[in-house]
């Protein structure tokens, strides 16, 4: 893998893995040969296969973003209203997704320890209108998935996990995304494992991946209609881009652990970090730091942006103080994290001089 980043280049909080381009090509000259360039292709069945067999998961549905794979777990459930519990700490895609299924987002504060939904906190905010629950992994980091499935069982909800940030993370041994009714995946060129665009949603139950595979393709099979459904497939191409990327995927994830290692020594624990889960295998998808003050993040912000330097404010605001939603319900812990959260470059071609000099102007701020 080449690392070249040249001190004039601005760095940005990610820049995606592109494959040697001959690799990418390859698959592309087999789409010439046949000419099936979308419609659920042989490198779309490919994928699927391979992802599927690496995530040690079933029932795995390849769509069009992260955010549709979200709004068709809910469709699949039949969930057309009502409340569903998530997390006022996420991109603003999940409660979106819950908002364009007109439905209503209720949020339930987090865990100041590694920003996930706060468990202790979930049933009292049930009410008979509730439907399902919709956690987020949030930088690759495990939900309290026992605790969740206990209340799931105890009311009857759903539990959709926004996985979007979640592929290769493991949890007691087995994929994070084997936890919930649904996962679902983004596979956006910002993530760690992309197709430029795409996501997933993964099911242990074979009759609810069979309504994804419907929904996702205008709800017929030839001239047998089951159901509304819309267009949510994934392109060939887009499909080549994962095969390609997939090849390489144990180095990306090397060199972002490796590249993770580094800025933990360098920092020292100079800025807060999510507490380590017991249990947990991380995937590394983000590097989160918590400046003590928003002040103090925004002094260390211009001095980087000063040098070409832009880590990003993942997530700010809090979801749950957004204008065009009905209601303020105060989340005290998300709103203070919020504040005061960033997400540091990381990348598989940042190179250690440049971490060196990200972890010096944070020292000298
Ligand atoms: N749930 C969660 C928890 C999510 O985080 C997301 C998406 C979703 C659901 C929805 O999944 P999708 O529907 O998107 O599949 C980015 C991504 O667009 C978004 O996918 C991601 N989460 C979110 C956390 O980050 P922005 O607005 O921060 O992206 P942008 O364009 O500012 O990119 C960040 C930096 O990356 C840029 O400063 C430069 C670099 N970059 C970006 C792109 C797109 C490149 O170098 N090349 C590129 O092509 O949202």
């Amino acid at each position: 893998m080449t690392t070249a980043a040249a001190t004039t280049e601005k760095i940005f909080v990610t820049k995606p893995y592109l494959p040697p381009k001959e690799e990418y090509y390859s698959y592309v000259d087999r789409i010439y040969e046949t000419g099936h360039l979308t419609n659920e292709g042989p490198l779309v069945k490919e994928l699927e296969r391979k992802l599927s067999d690496y995530l040690g998961v079933e029932n795995f549905q390849y769509v069009t973003n992260g955010t549709i794979a979200l709004q068709f777990a809910l469709k699949a459930f039949g969930i057309e209203d009502g409340e569903i519990i998530t997390t006022p700490f996420s991109y603003v895609a999940t409660t979106s997704s819950i908002l364009w299924e007109r439905c209503k987002p209720v949020f339930v504060d987090i865990e100041p320890d590694n920003f996930t939904l706060d468990v202790s906190k979930i049933e009292s905010a049930i009410t008979e209108k509730t439907k399902a629950i919709m956690p987020v992994h949030v930088f690759g980091y495990a939900c309290d998935v026992d605790g969740i499935q206990k209340i799931a069982d105890k009311y009857g909800l759903k539990v959709i996990y926004d996985a979007a940030h979640a592929f290769g993370s493991e949890y007691k041994g087995k994929s994070l995304l084997s936890y919930g009714d649904v996962s679902t995946l983004s596979f956006h060129a910002t993530k760690l494992f992309h197709t430029v665009e795409g996501g997933a949603c993964i099911t242990k139950d074979k009759e609810v991946s069979d309504r994804l595979s419907l929904i996702k393709r205008f709800g017929n099979i030839g001239e047998e209609h089951y159901c509304p459904g819309i267009n949510g497939k994934q392109s060939e191409f887009h499909a080549a881009m994962g095969l390609a990327n997939f090849a390489h995927i144990e180095e990306i994830k090397q060199r972002r652990k490796t590249i993770s290692g580094y800025y933990d020594e360098l920092l020292e624990g100079r800025l807060g970090r999510p507490k380590t889960q017991s249990g947990l295998e991380y995937n590394y998808a983000y590097y989160p730091v918590l400046f003590k003050t928003e002040e103090e993040l925004l002094r260390v912000f211009a001095a980087l942006n000063k040098q070409g330097i832009y880590p990003r404010r993942y997530f700010y605001p809090s979801i749950n103080k957004l204008s065009y939603l009905d209601e303020y319900k105060p989340c005290p812990v998300s709103e203070n994290i919020s504040s005061r959260i960033a997400c540091l470059p990381l990348y598989p071609t940042l190179e250690l001089s440049m971490i060196k000099r990200i972890c010096n102007i944070i020292e000298k701020v």
